[in-house]
């Protein structure tokens, strides 16, 4: 049955439904209250007095300097001296029961002496509380170019960030070996992430760690690299008590214990010519890390690859300063600092259309990325496919027309507003860590012609498990029916890198094709020798062995029975390295990715200016896909994409207050988009099934997982777009999301500050200036 299927019927198994080993027993993690200061001291009295507790786990049973990080290992595992986040780990309860381990940790009792709290990047940057160096891109002559500059515009920008909600929380069990290995089982993107922390933790070496993941029920990004922490946690727990241990995680831990995606402040200056030209763009971006320096570093360079998006800017500054607060580690999120950084340069050109009072879409139009232009980092866009796919997004959603029926609307209606946005996408496909470009598979042709397919690669629902099926049949000539791809296990596939970037399928689908490729070059041989032909001209095509353009009357079976008989070895390990990347942050100059990944989003909203509230009346999207080698997926990536981004801009509002609580840790308060946010009126086309297939993916696919998020940007500035049309010439702070509250704030701005003062008056104090 094929994945979609198994999620359909609810049929597909996760890590905590494979029945349970003999005595297993549960964890539960006890976090920090607070979110800073000086851990005194732990009462366990009441957690080891609760009726099924086995064990109760501090720091002091890790091994000294133990300590978590996938760039800079500055985490502990249990806290022991000090707090960082509100929700950290000081303490697993194991016991029989959940309910029972759920009881014990709540009678734990934390002495912490509080210290003060920062939220704010800004704040932490300006006392010193930065992640390493702040980086800089820089290219062309910024400085001279402003004096040629007709307009020049400037700003702030302000970004929430996000939680990931993936259906199924945080995951493992742990279940010791009798020769002292562990096997874990976990809800993670990165098997080997957890490999090797386990083992440091255990003192254990690789290959006695064994890491197994069946599907995970939604990761992205989350669980690229903060699913280590509790499989590690599960680890502990079974090496301490002898038996397998497994830890799930509550909604409402998960939502206070996890990082999210990092909210930033940036500060932005875009110069242009009077006609629209881009000349000169600044921008400096505080990110918020939170506690813990996780994957800041990257998600902070990828914000800088991506802060001119889909335009050409000849001369640009921009730098970034990852800063430390106390916010659990924001960690990775799809588009992994990227769509932060194109939110920036899209207010910015929000900014210039107003102050140059034209249509955002004609500066967007006009600045368009074209072949040959470079990138601030100093790669030279090939492939540029920014132009085709505005193009089409504007034909389908007859722009022009479009245009001027918002105006007419608008110029007839007082209530509501109709709001119209563009929203081009430009996304690098490639980890930017260039060592991390690889894969490996392991292809195994049984007997009877059914074929196992292994990679590195982790199914989270993204399809994985759909393209490497389709590939590999496509490869060896046969029916899907026959490939079967496995589960991913560290047993099976070695040092293999997060399932993340958009690149699993690139990486291990080609990874694959070399291992089917081995596999096909000993059967050719075979079928030559039997059917006297040149190895060359032997394919296999819908099942059948063909010599040259004759038809044998050979099976692919009959082929796989042959070879056996043959002793010719029916299995092959193969890999990848991506080709011709690398970036050098010495430098801040190279070539970091593969390709890019176009498309162009329209999106059309109605404003109800007496509520602020506002719906999704059409999105329209042309993505530059290539060869899909399975469309459905594709699609539904773009559509869950968008969905995804359009709840980030529009409702998921993550609050943390000044203690640095979070306070939106549930879903009455964390609202995410559902079936009736999304509009019925939801069109995308797949574009470039027509041109020659790229060489870069497999059989001229593309990847997709990422980018469609940001198409989610158009939202932002549609709503604003409705709100100038129902407040011309005003200013609208550039905050999101952009929810129905601060919309309605932002519209009655005026009457707030007046009423303000009236009850000021009358409360005998002075009005304000
Ligand atoms: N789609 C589903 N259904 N579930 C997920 O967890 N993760 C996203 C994206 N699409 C995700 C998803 C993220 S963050 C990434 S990086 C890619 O899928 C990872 O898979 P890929 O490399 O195969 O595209
Ligand atoms: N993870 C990572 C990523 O380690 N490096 C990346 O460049 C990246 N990009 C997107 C998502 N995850
Ligand atoms: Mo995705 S943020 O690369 O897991």
């Amino acid at each position: 049955m094929s994945e979609a299927e198994l999620h359909v019927r609810g049929l597909a198994r996760f890590v905590d439904d494979e029945a349970p080993p003999e005595g297993m027993l549960h964890g539960q993690v006890f976090g920090s209250p607070v979110a800073r200061g000086l851990l005194r001291g732990l009462d366990l009295g009441g957690a080891l007095g609760t009726p099924g507790v086995v064990a109760v786990l501090t720091a002091a049973a890790l091994p000294p300097g133990y300590r978590l990080g996938p760039i800079v290992e500055d985490e502990e595992l249990l806290a022991a001296e000090t707090v960082e986040y509100a929700g950290q780990p000081l303490a697993l309860v194991v016991a029989d029961r959940r309910a029972a381990a759920a009881r014990g940790a709540r009678s734990i009792v934390a002495e912490i002496a509080e210290l003060e709290v920062i939220v704010d990047p800004r704040e932490a940057h300006a006392r010193g509380l930065v992640l390493g160096a702040e980086r800089m891109l820089e290219h062309g002559d910024v400085d001279a170019a402003w004096s040629r500059c007709d307009v020049v515009v400037e700003g702030r920008v302000d970004i929430g960030g996000q939680e990931h909600l993936y259906l199924e929380t945080q995951r493992a069990r742990a279940v010791p070996g009798d020769d002292g290995s562990m096997r874990v089982s976990s809800s993670t993107q990165s098997p080997y992430a957890v490999q090797r922390a386990v083992a440091a933790l255990l003192g254990l070496p690789y290959h006695a760690v064994v890491v197994e993941v069946p599907r995970v029920g939604g990761g992205f990004g989350g669980k690229e690299d903060q699913a280590t922490h509790w499989a590690c946690l599960a680890a502990l727990g079974a090496a301490r008590t002898g038996r397998a241990v497994e830890i799930v995680l509550s909604r409402a831990d998960d939502l206070t214990m996890t990082g999210k995606r990092h909210p930033y402040s940036s500060d932005f200056k875009l110069g242009l010519t009077k006609d629209g030209a881009i000349l000169a763009l600044e921008v400096r971006h505080f990110q918020n890390a939170g506690a813990f320096v996780d994957l800041s570093p990257a998600v902070l360079e990828r914000t800088l690859f991506h802060s001119t998006n889909a335009y050409r800017v000849p001369n640009a500054r921009i730098r970034a300063v990852a800063c430390r607060t106390n916010l659990p580690p924001s960690t990775a999120f799809r588009g992994f600092g990227g769509p932060q950084g194109m939110f920036v340069m899209e207010c910015a050109l929000a900014r210039a259309a107003e102050a140059l009072g034209v249509p955002r879409e004609e500066l967007q139009a006009r600045n368009l990325l074209r072949d040959g232009d470079a990138f601030p980092y100093g790669q030279v866009a090939r492939g540029v496919r920014a132009r085709a796919t505005w193009d089409e997004a504007a034909r389908n959603a007859d722009l022009a027309r479009l245009r001027a029926e918002v105006a007419a609307h608008n110029a007839a209606e007082r209530a509501t507003k109709l709001g119209l946005a563009m929203m081009p996408v430009c996304f690098g496909i490639s980890f930017t860590k260039t060592f991390l470009n690889q894969a490996s598979a392991l292809v195994h042709v049984y007997g009877d012609g059914s074929v196992a397919v292994s990679t590195g690669g982790v199914e989270m629902g993204q399809g994985l498990r759909a393209n490497l099926r389709a590939i590999a049949a496509r490869a060896l000539g046969i029916d899907v029916e026959l490939v079967r791809v496995e589960p991913t296990s560290t047993r099976r596939i070695a040092n293999m890198s997060p399932s993340a970037a958009s690149a699993t399928t690139d990486l291990n689908g080609f990874a694959a094709l070399d291992a089917i490729e081995q596999i096909l070059a000993r059967l050719r041989g075979v079928a030559a020798l039997a059917l006297s032909g040149a190895p060359e001209g032997v394919t296999v095509r819908d099942g059948r062995v063909w010599v040259g353009e004759a038809r044998s009357d050979w099976t692919w079976q009959a082929l796989v029975r042959r070879a056996y008989l043959a002793r010719v070895s029916l299995s092959a390990h193969g890999c990848y390295a991506r080709p011709r990347i690398g970036f050098d942050p010495a430098r801040e100059r190279g070539e970091p990715f593969a390709y890019h990944v176009y498309g162009t989003a329209v999106v059309l909203v109605r404003l109800d200016v007496l509520r602020g509230t506002y719906e999704i009346v059409r999105v329209r999207i042309a993505h530059h896909a290539g060869r899909p080698v399975v469309p459905v997926v594709d699609r539904g990536q773009i559509e869950g994409g968008l969905v995804q981004g359009l709840g980030w801009m529009a409702m998921e509002d993550l609050r943390f207050d000044a203690q640095g609580i979070c306070r939106t840790a549930s879903l009455s308060t964390y609202k995410i988009p559902d079936v009736y946010f999304v509009p019925d009126d939801l069109d995308v086309v797949l574009l470039g099934g027509d041109e020659p297939p790229s060489p870069s993916s497999p059989y001229g696919s593309k990847a997709v997982g990422e980018p469609p998020l940001m198409y989610g940007l158009g939202l932002f500035f549609a709503v604003r777009d409705a709100l100038r049309a129902a407040r011309p010439g005003a200013d609208f702070e550039l905050v999101a999301p952009l929810t129905p509250e601060r919309v309605l704030l932002g519209l009655h701005r005026d009457e707030r500050e007046s009423a303000r003062g009236d009850l000021l008056e009358r409360a005998g104090a002075p009005p304000r200036a």
